[in-house]
């Protein structure tokens, strides 16, 4: 009792794992001074206990106790009060009041504060939550001033999609690209017996406005469908339910064989029509608001439809049929190609890009009213940089959803900061001028420009059971970013960054100042030393998905093509020469990306293949800008570290401390990604950076330079990821390794930084000493730490640095590193920087 007392006198928040995101209900600054602002009592209208005006009492109750220590009583009571519920409750009990309240959709709310009494109204029980969340939000930002406000979401499908798998293990894991832990819905093949993790999800889900959940992997595994997981799956949905959340699974459509014992999946086929109809009936019986389906077919190994030469509409409407009479609809995915067929090599023309336009063209009136097609953002798959799929411009009656990825499967995968909303934004204002008329896809994917009713977003999320949820507090602004964006696509980043801010971390404007310029710097730093001017992201795609690797975009039927060779690089994605993607745009788009002259910089490598000595409008070349670009982000990267510092004591030190961790690793790693790729580069054109840092470091002392004793030189591969192409291995996996070097330096004070690789095979254990003082000791044991997939390799995802600050060295100082190799890790050390202050390489 006397440290809580203590911890509330110093005003410090207790330690704080981040189970409760933003919705801490922490307490607010001066609290005690706004209770007569506030309401006395909580009146819930129409509330049954496990549905959502139910809810929205208690976290009225729960909130403004939290918030500023006022204990609500339940019930009319002589003073001033909330009264929630639904529009229709409200004015069965006051017919007259009717006339004066506004125009609601569906989930959407009126709220009218006026001197401590709250009115909170939802068109149905969702809404009504909805409302209540939202005043909780304003008054836990501070604000206890009267106001009166209608709120109706912009699209009526504002979904989440998790990839969890019913089984750990396989390539993928519980959750398939998920960085922060297990899935909290499945295991071992079943739906877990504990779903409190999945109440909570969808406690948060509800607060920004998200109004289903398909829990399972679109790459689905059968079994989800079996009795016993069907009885989990309506437990699943019952944690849901109190907060207005419904459920949608993920089918596979070659069930009926593999779980039916059918001997076909043919959409047709009367037996398997039927089989599905029985699936559909079972599945609401236990789960009668259930919302639907989401179908992946045809794509990346999955069955489909087209392996009976059915179109993609007669898979969709196979489905959608089933539910009618029950009220779901599928979501059907555009994420339909072929990833084993295309030829780069024999093909100048062939292009993945172009694959969901030409598969779904001719369907558009052929789906049934319960479909949407559900449709990433851009034709290949969730890259640092794509332009608007195409696809959006083509359906016209059918309704589209967009799929944005809050997961950061391309984009660090929260190991790196890096904030979305500033490119879903640009996304969603991206004007695809069909038919010459404005049609921004924000406008498509509401319904208003060609007026579908089944329209919105979904939104690839993968939490897991790390109480961070994503496996980084800072990543969770991109969730809380989704949902308000699916609500309100005009909502600024930064305004919705502030937002989260204050709610997660309180309202020290120094700490708001330090998050909004690390995230609203983070994308353009990631764009700047991943991939550039459209070139996609690098990453490794054959492998995790997440270091760099330039090479391995090219020359595999995955279809994520540079086309890089010595002299030119880019998709050439013109009409008149290349795959003809750019015609598949609205006519103005795709006049303006058929033009190199007219098409932006940003997207050039995506439309063009060029020379790299071709100049951009910024006057620079493309290589000079992809060296440039690299060493500013990098750089910009460099100073998130030193932003974050700033906060020490001013948030709670778990918090701190974790994202501290995460931000001197992405610093490091920024690091590696500028030289892999300006390596890359370097070595394919020949063509040296004008300012001569590509290649040129003259801090670094290679490791395999060193005086080695049990370590050995091992050349790397891909090259790029290793400065000077080697690093060193201890000779077996059992004996120490040192390398040994005498600086040469003038003595003083200097950084020392390592960069070794931590793979995920062994916690190898580093020592490093200067004069045989040691100046720090640690293990290759990130994969416990970052949620980032693991690599058994030496490459770019695995390539780390540590650095030991402000050592004292003498010229002639011996640095020495003692490598001693755990399981099949050899204790890998890449180069040593021995780094005059101020200066990072
Ligand atoms: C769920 C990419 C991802 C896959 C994912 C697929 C999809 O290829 O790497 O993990 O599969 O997209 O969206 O279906």
């Amino acid at each position: 009792m006397r440290s809580l007392l203590w911890l509330a006198a110093v005003g410090l928040a207790v330690a704080e794992d981040g189970l409760n995101a933003w919705l801490r209900y922490a307490r607010v600054p001066s609290a005690s001074h706004h209770l007569g602002k506030l309401p006395s009592a909580v009146v819930t209208l129409n509330a049954t206990q496990g549905l959502p005006v139910h809810t929205a009492g208690k976290e009225l109750v729960d909130g403004i106790n939290g918030l500023f220590g006022k204990k609500l009583t339940v019930g009319k009571s002589k003073g001033t009060s909330a009264t929630v519920g639904t529009v229709g409750a409200y004015v069965d009990k006051n017919p007259s009041a009717a006339a004066g309240l506004p125009d609601l959709i569906e989930d959407g709310f009126y709220l009218k504060v006026s001197k401590g009494n709250v009115l909170i109204l939802g068109q149905n029980e969702r809404g009504a939550l909805y409302g209540a969340f939202h005043y909780l939000s304003v008054i836990a930002q501070g604000n206890v001033s009267d106001f009166t406000l209608t709120s109706n979401p912009d699209a009526p499908i504002r979904w989440v999609n998790q990839w969890d798998n019913m089984q750990d293990g396989g390539t993928h894991g519980s959750v398939e690209r998920g960085y922060g832990g297990d899935s909290i819905f499945f295991w071992d093949g079943y739906i877990r017996d504990d779903l409190t993790r999945a109440g909570q999800y969808a406690r948060l889900l509800a607060s920004i406005g998200i109004n289903a959940v398909v829990a399972n992997n679109v790459n689905a595994n059968a079994s989800i469908l079996t009795p016993e997981n069907m009885d989990g799956l309506a437990r699943i949905a019952d944690a849901f339910r109190p907060y207005g959340v419904q459920l949608g699974v993920s089918l596979n459509f070659a069930a009926p064989q593999l779980l039916g014992g059918l001997d076909s999946f043919d959409p047709l086929d009367k037996t398997v029509i039927n089989w599905w109809q029985g699936i559909a009936d079972t599945l609401y019986k236990r789960i009668p608001d259930m919302a639907g389906y989401l179908v992946k077919a045809n794509s990346e190994g999955q069955p489909g439809p087209m392996t009976y030469n059915r179109t993609l509409a007669d898979g969709a409407n196979l489905f959608a049929r089933t539910l009618q009479p029950h009220g779901g609809i599928i979501l059907f995915r555009a994420f339909v190609y072929d990833h084993r067929s295309l030829n780069q090599t024999l093909d100048w023309k062939a292009d993945r890009a172009n694959a969901a336009a030409d598969y779904f063209d001719g369907l558009d009136n052929k789906f049934e009213d319960n479909v949407a097609i559900q449709i990433k953002y851009g034709p290949i798959d969730f890259q640092v940089r794509e332009p608007v799929s195409p696809l959006f411009a083509h359906l016209r009656k059918t309704g589209a959803t967009v799929e944005l990825q809050i997961t950061q499967e391309y984009l660090g995968q929260q190991a790196h900061v890096v904030y979305l909303a500033p490119m879903w934004k640009e996304l969603l204002d991206f004007d695809l001028r069909a038919d010459s008329k404005p049609s921004t896809l924000k406008d498509i994917v509401a319904g208003k420009r060609f007026g579908q009713k089944l329209t919105g977003y979904a939104g690839v999320v993968n939490v897991g059971t790390n109480s961070t949820w994503l496996g980084s507090h800072l990543a969770m602004s991109n969730l809380y970013a989704y949902g308000k964006l699916a609500w309100d696509p005009e909502l600024t980043s930064e305004g919705i960054l502030k937002e989260w801010t204050t709610l997660t971390f309180g309202q020290d404007k120094v700490v708001h100042d330090v998050i909004n310029k690390i995230s609203m710097q983070s994308w353009p730093a990631y764009e700047d030393y991943s991939g550039n001017l459209g070139i996609q992201t690098l990453t490794d795609i054959l492998l995790g998905h997440y270091g760099p690797n330039p090479g391995s975009q090219d020359g595999n039927p995955w279809g994520q093509w540079t086309r890089a060779d010595d002299d030119t690089i880019g998709m050439d994605r013109t009409v008149w020469n290349g795959t003809g993607y750019a015609g598949q745009y609205p006519p103005e788009i795709a006049a303006m990306y058929e033009n190199i002259e007219t098409t932006p910089d940003n997207l050039l490598l995506w439309f063009h293949h060029v020379p790299y000595t071709q100049k951009l409008k910024s006057g620079k070349t493309v290589i000079q800008h992809f060296y440039d670009a690299h060493y500013r982000g990098s750089a910009t990267a460099q100073t998130f570290v030193t932003l974050w510092r700033k906060l020490k004591g001013r948030i709670d030190k778990e918090r701190y401390e974790h994202v501290l961790f995460r931000l001197v690793y992405q610093a490091g790693h920024s690091l590696v990604w500028r030289d892999s790729v300006n390596q890359f580069y370097f070595n394919k054109s020949g063509i040296p950076d004008e300012l001569g840092r590509v290649g040129n470091h003259k801090y670094r002392i290679e490791a395999e330079a060193m005086e080695l004793k049990g370590y050995k030189s091992y050349k790397v591969s891909p090259f790029e990821a290793a400065s000077g192409f080697h690093c060193v291995v201890t000779e077996t996996n059992s004996t120490v390794g040192t390398a040994k070097t005498t600086l040469k330096v003038p003595s003083g004070k200097y950084d020392l930084a390592v960069n070794y690789y931590d793979m995920a095979l062994g916690n190898s254990t580093w020592e490093l000493f200067v004069d045989r003082k040691l100046i720090g000791k640690w293990k290759g044991d990130l994969e416990y730490e970052l949620g980032r997939a693991p690599s058994p390799y030496i490459d770019g995802q695995t390539a780390t640095r540590k650095t030991f600050k402000g050592v004292k060295v003498k010229r002639g100082s011996e640095l020495k590193i003692v490598g001693t190799p755990d399981g099949l890790e050899p204790a890998p050390i890449d180069y040593i920087s021995v780094l005059p202050e101020g200066i990072v390489d």
